[in-house]
């Protein structure tokens, strides 16, 4: 066998020229209007946007990064901790309920202050506002408008976006002979929250629970043939409206008592009429992730289009459109801009004079407004309900020939050769703590700043910028026989046929995502990266942290894109501020500590609910990251500045907070839970896992800094004092210290894994026992689950070896999105819903399966799946501070060439061989296997 190093002079990957791999998305139709997860994502870390593509009607949805609901406040309850001994007795004693119950009084976050609701639901129940009482069978409702009822997902499906309040709903129905003088049951099922229910102006029932609503109407309510039923909606927060049946073939409707089948459909346009849509502000634990705004163009006379093409390029990160109407060829280019901090659309036209559409602003904000700025420009104004922030956006259009007039508070261009849209948004955040920014100048000094250069220039710039951190890495599946197929065939077919390169392009379009939604000085890629269309989005589009934000940033180092890393680091060195108080005033304890969730005012203190909003692992695994951006970059500086004294203070907090088990004599963690499973207890192994990675490294740390012999110490002492990994009666790996794992549970966390992936305290050299525990309670869960689920369990099954496992999960994950994980037309991640992580998650699994290097050596091809014979990968990241490329055929390796970042000391492993070297900092060394 050939086996040889060379040593080869300093080169610099840049390794995208290697492979031309065809790296698009594209789609042969624009995006059904009605589906925001069809559109095709653009983004620069601070803006992003959703483009539809669409042909007389295009819509680019865009968001800005600091526009959120809420404001600065304390999150602390003050003086928790004086709960805490009374909580970790209960736990010992075996009572969960008592305590989750004495937690949930005493020991969750303070939530933001409320408005009168009482006050105001007095004022809407004396029909405030309203001439007459709808309610009432004689009331006229000719000037009503109607709504299809009803919409399970919230009258906000029905377009009504934003709205809460009170709002009316009347329809009618006639009594058939036979039902006379019968009681009936109307049945509802779902109103989403409180109702008032009427018929023919007697109020037949009211409730706010969710429990299926089914209203006796008494004989005597009714009259012979047209009756009118009258409902009261009241509605806070999210979604609202007459929800029905989740199932549509189910219906709501009015029958007999005895006798659904005989039911008179109530599926119809009821007439509504909104009273009042201005409810108190709830209290709310945490705060949401907000959407901005929409630019729509429209092409009128754009008729019977051919040739339609819509394309996302992640080389170059731009959308095109293109297709040919009225026999002229169009083509628009759309991407955020990160120079020039803007989202930009150019349109462009075959022939001379074509271009002609009206541009207008708009947004999901009650009360936003749109003005005319100038001749060329217009600007969106908008105020977060009950909250501090506010946005202003604006829009320029700049044209080469034709003419461009203002109606109303369009912009209105007619006979252009090319124009272009240039879009910017800012609000008045500084910091969590500080509103003060000045979100009309910020918008207006960018919008200023782009438009003084000309297209070519702008797009010149943007290519190039993105370029610096895309052409880090690139890699090659397979043969790309399918890049001639739309994306959505190919998703379609991924899991059924052989189609390698799909997974490539999948990888790239997690770099793209990364790099649109997290850029160095932007805040932390959140539950939905950048983008979100929604008032009220699923957990909020905030930041979970048992696992979901983590996972985001799960393909920053391997996959070459370290700066992008930085946003977390941001994020989390506030979060030490917020946490160290939050330390204080629930544990008593110095350092800081971070529970399941936080936003962007950096809450740190539980939510939610006790069973599983108190959990205090969040320090130890954010702080795992600032040592793996070390173990990649060797980077000294940033280890002393920034990694250490994070992972010291976490360190601290743990260190004060582990406690003695009565039983087992063990530090546990306490109380706490292993991540939305079994609700609050003492001892979950997740926790000490995460707990002993975090010990672990700081005391590699402070060797590495020579600093704080006395500290490490007394981490070196807890260390083993701390509860160990357990195997269980069925062979599992213990999830609580006590063995009560349920082998038929198919929970979608699988936190107790944390020390095989993304920890590895359980690996094949030193603990194969653990691991083979570990690979039991996997596959006691079963590879079914959401989105980020999935992208999990790719990488465990690639660090337990065991590749075609990984590509079965990886199947699973391309699969089209249902009730279950997969994935979007335009490949973003479905939990359901759109959520990132599973994007960032399945990337970094992938190349999980290709190299791994957790242990003191470069493990290569570690887990090849059998899908993947063939491929190469240029500018792979491993610990250590080295870049690696490598080549494999027909499912062996053939070459690899490592660049040495630091000038470790290398050592390759793929099987049973192994190579190891010295290096050089700065030089690359070719081996053939
Ligand atoms: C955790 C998960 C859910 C979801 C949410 C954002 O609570 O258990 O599945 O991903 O985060």
């Amino acid at each position: 066998m050939n086996r040889k190093c060379i040593v080869l002079a300093a080169c610099l990957l840049t390794a995208a020229q290697a492979f031309s791999q065809d790296l698009k998305l594209w789609y042969a139709a624009p995006a059904d209007p009605a589906v925001w997860t069809d559109a095709l994502p653009i983004g620069n870390g601070r803006m992003g946007g959703m483009v539809f593509g669409g042909v007389r009607r295009d819509r680019i949805q865009f968001n800005e990064e600091t526009l959120w609901s809420g404001a600065p406040r304390d999150y602390n309850r003050q003086g928790a901790y004086r709960y805490l001994p009374q909580i970790r007795q209960l736990l010992f004693d075996g009572k969960q309920k008592e305590a989750e119950e004495l937690a949930e009084k005493r020991f969750m976050g303070a939530q933001s202050p409320a408005g009168d609701r009482e006050a105001w639901l007095r004022r809407v129940r004396a029909l405030k506002g309203l001439n007459g009482n709808p309610a009432l069978p004689g009331y006229n409702d000719d000037a009503w408008k109607e709504m299809p009822v009803p919409a399970y997902e919230g009258w906000e499906t029905a377009g009504f976006e934003g709205l809460d309040g009170a709002v009316w709903f009347r329809t009618t129905f006639n009594l058939p002979g036979s039902w006379n003088g019968k009681d009936l049951v109307l049945d509802l099922n779902r109103i989403r929250e409180l109702d008032f229910t009427y018929v023919n102006g007697k109020l037949i029932g009211s409730t706010n629970s969710p429990d299926p609503r089914k209203y006796i109407v008494p004989a005597t309510a009714l009259v012979k043939g047209r009756n009118v039923i009258a409902i009261q909606v009241i509605n806070y927060f999210d979604k609202g409206g007459i929800a029905g049946y989740k199932d549509t073939t189910r219906h709501i409707g009015i029958y007999p008592g005895t006798d659904p089948k005989q039911a008179i459909s109530l599926v119809k346009p009821w007439k509504y009429l909104v009273q009042d849509s201005d409810p108190p502000a709830i209290a709310r634990y945490q705060a949401d992730y907000q959407p901005f705004g929409d630019l729509t163009l429209n092409f009128p006379g754009h008729e019977k289009e051919e040739r339609y093409r819509r394309e996302l390029d992640l080389e170059r990160a731009i959308v095109t459109t293109s297709y040919t109407a009225g026999g002229v060829g169009y083509r628009r280019e759309y991407f955020a801009s990160q120079p020039g901090d803007a989202l930009v659309v150019h349109l462009a036209a075959d022939q001379p004079g074509k271009i002609s559409f009206r541009a207008s602003l708009g947004s999901p904000h009650r009360g936003a407004t749109v003005t005319r700025i100038d001749a060329h420009t217009i600007a969106l104004s908008l105020n977060v309900k009950h909250g501090a922030l506010k946005g202003v956006s604006h829009l320029r259009v700049k044209l080469n020939g034709g003419k461009i007039t203002a109606s109303g508070n369009e912009l209105v261009i007619s006979g252009a050769n090319e124009a272009t849209l240039y879009l910017t948004a800012a609000t008045n955040f500084r910091s969590y703590r500080d509103v003060s920014a000045n979100a009309n100048e910020i918008s207006r000094i960018a919008l200023e700043k782009i438009t003084a250069r000309s297209y070519e220039t702008v797009k010149q710039a943007h290519v190039q910028d993105y370029q610096r951190y895309f052409n880090t890495f690139s890699i090659r599946l397979g043969t790309d026989t399918a890049s001639a197929t739309p994306t959505n065939l190919r998703l379609l077919s991924f899991s059924k046929r052989p189609d390698p390169s799909f997974a490539a392009l999948y990888v790239q379009y997690g770099r793209y995502l990364l790099i649109s939604s997290s850029r160095p000085g932007t805040q932390a890629a959140n539950l939905q990266g950048i983008w979100n269309d929604l008032l009220a989005p699923p957990w909020g589009s905030k930041y979970t942290t048992n696992v979901n934000l983590e996972m985001n940033y799960w393909p920053a180092e391997v996959l070459n894109l370290s700066p992008m890393h930085e946003p977390l680091f941001n994020l989390t060195e506030d979060l030490v501020k917020t946490g160290t108080e939050t330390a204080k005033q629930y544990y008593n304890a110095p350092g800081w500590v971070l529970h399941h969730n936080t936003d962007l005012w950096r809450g740190t203190a539980p939510i939610n609910a006790s069973n599983h909003g108190i959990w205090v692992s969040g320090a130890a695994w954010l702080s795992h990251h600032f040592w793996e951006h070390y173990l990649f970059t060797q980077d000294e500086t940033f280890l002393r500045a920034r990694a250490y004294p994070v992972m010291r203070s976490a360190a601290r907090f743990y260190n004060s907070f582990l406690v003695k088990d009565p039983k087992t004599g063990w530090l546990v963690s306490t109380p706490s839970n292993s991540p939305e499973n079994g609700g609050l207890v003492a001892g979950p192994a997740m926790d000490h896992q995460l707990i002993r990675d975090l010990f672990k490294n700081t005391i590699e740390a402070s060797k590495i800094l020579e600093t704080d012999a006395k500290f490490r110490d007394s981490l070196q002492k807890k260390m083993p004092m701390i509860a160990p990994n357990q195997v269980g009666r069925a062979g599992q790996l213990q999830e609580w210290l006590e063995d009560k794992d349920d082998t038929a549970s198919t929970h979608r966390h699988v936190s107790h894994l944390w020390g095989v992936f993304p920890g590895n305290e359980i690996n094949w050299d030193e603990s194969a026992k653990l691991m083979h525990a570990a690979r039991q309670s996997l596959l006691f869960r079963g590879d079914e689950g959401t989105g980020w689920s999935l992208a999990w369990k790719i990488n465990y099954w690639a660090r337990f070896k065991d590749g075609a496992h990984a590509f079965n999960l990886l199947k699973m994950l391309l699969r089209p999105a249902r009730s279950i994980g997969g994935s979007y037309l335009n490949l973003f991640d479905a939990h359901p819903p759109f959520q990132i992580d599973g994007n960032f998650g399945g990337a970094a699994g992938i190349a999980e399966m290709l190299v791994q290097s957790q242990m003191s050596y470069i493990d290569l091809l570690p887990a090849l799946p059998p899908e993947i014979p063939d491929g190469e990968i240029k500018g792979l990241c491993a610990r250590g501070g080295f870049v690696v490329n490598l080549s494999w055929k027909k499912g062996k390796l053939v070459s690899t060439e490592v660049f040495s970042k630091a000038g470790n000391k290398c050592i390759l492993k793929y099987g049973s061989q192994v190579q190891d070297f010295s290096t050089e900092k700065g030089k690359s060394y070719i081996t053939n296997w």
